[in-house]
């Protein structure tokens, strides 16, 4: 696990002007809290101004409350203004990720994550020439990371900002049951310590919309089982993080060890894979399902991706992803079986 180097950090701002920090579209609490710490810590330890850019709606329901409920702000769409903007800043994302896109005109001068690339979508060419690049697969949250340049400035949160990244560390980590580290567990604990627990609660059981119901029962009637492995190909969902809770939810299901959650937004079909194995590496096997036509990145027991629907239907990239998935698994020749019957009257089939 590399340490932070922090007047590497230091070198690598900009002597004059503002910042701008960024994440991956539609940011989850790992990004949002890695952007509130961030933008903390350089003010504090550095006094340098830095502002938030968010893409994408942010739409599940926990991260808009943990938007909403810590008030973090960012600038418009348009709002990036190269002559106060000097540089961009990109945590739990990298600037070559298919789904991350720096606003332009300003250079990148560092990347804080703990995400895996592939050479296809995110390779260390991608990240020449940037003066600060921190990425290291061994932390569980890039809130832990930014925690560990908290610790070597000497610098503590205020209350908020600890909120921001104790939610960060815990929805990466799962309350450090999941890929987590000492740092990990180290941040966990001091941040704990420091954030409104009040928030906290608030934050993690919002109240959800029918449609967030409506769509958790059309997964249920989308699910197929092969083995120990859980397929949920859904046509059109909300959101992208939609796809990552189905996969979420029902990698808990008993005596299922992966599940594969698909679902089509905003022209591409995003792809989520998690395992409850312990030791099991989700990334490889969705480089695999999604082969060259689609790009990912992944840590541990969690990877998601996505293949653009511009080529392919989003019938044909469903048959890709579920041939290549049997395929991976060692599955292939196999029938799926509906989890549960379908709302027609179809009779249940058990497994
Ligand atoms: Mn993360």
């Amino acid at each position: 696990m590399t340490p932070p180097d922090l007047d590497h950090l230091h070198a690598a701002l900009p002597a004059e002007g503002r910042l701008v920090l960024c994440t991956h579209r539609h940011p989850d609490p790992d990004g949002l809290g890695a952007m509130a710490g961030l933008q903390f810590l350089l003010r504090a330890a550095f006094g340098v101004e830095a502002d938030l850019v968010l893409e994408g709606r942010i739409r599940r329901a926990e991260n808009l409350a943990m938007r909403r409920l810590l008030g973090i702000e960012a600038l418009p769409k348009g709002g990036v203004d190269p002559v106060q903007h000097k540089a961009v800043f990109i945590v739990d994302s990298q600037p070559t990720f298919s789904h991350t896109s720096p606003p332009g005109g300003v250079p990148v001068v560092g990347v804080v994550d703990h995400h895996r690339g592939t050479e296809a979508n995110g390779s260390e060419e991608g990240l020449g020439g940037i003066p600060f690049v921190w990425v290291d697969p061994d932390y569980g949250a890039t809130s832990t990371m930014v925690f560990r340049l908290f610790e070597a400035a000497g610098v503590e949160p205020d209350q908020r900002v600890a909120t921001a990244l104790f939610c960060g560390v815990r929805y990466d980590t799962n309350d450090l049951a999941r890929d987590a580290g000492e740092a990990d567990e180290r941040a966990y604990e001091a941040l704990h310590r420091l954030a409104d627990r009040k928030l906290v609660a608030a934050i993690d059981q919002p109240s959800l919309s029918r449609e967030y119901f409506r769509q958790m029962a059309e997964s249920i009637h989308a699910c197929e089982t092969y083995g120990p492995l859980l397929l949920i190909l859904m046509g059109e969902v909300s959101s992208p993080e939609a796809v990552a809770e189905i996969a979420d939810w029902f990698v808990r299901l008993e005596g299922k060890q992966w599940s594969l959650a698909g679902g089509a937004c905003d022209g591409v079909y995003q792809v989520s894979l998690r395992t409850d194995m312990p030791g099991a590496d989700a990334y490889p096997a969705l480089r695999f399902i999604l082969g060259e036509e689609g790009a990912c990145g992944g840590h541990g027991r969690m990877a998601g991706g996505q293949i653009p629907l511009t080529d392919r239907s989003l019938e044909e990239v469903q048959a890709l992803v579920r041939s290549r998935a049997l395929e991976v698994f060692g599955l292939g020749g196999q029938t799926g079986r509906a989890l549960v019957g379908d709302p027609s009257g179809r009779p249940a089939v058990a497994d």
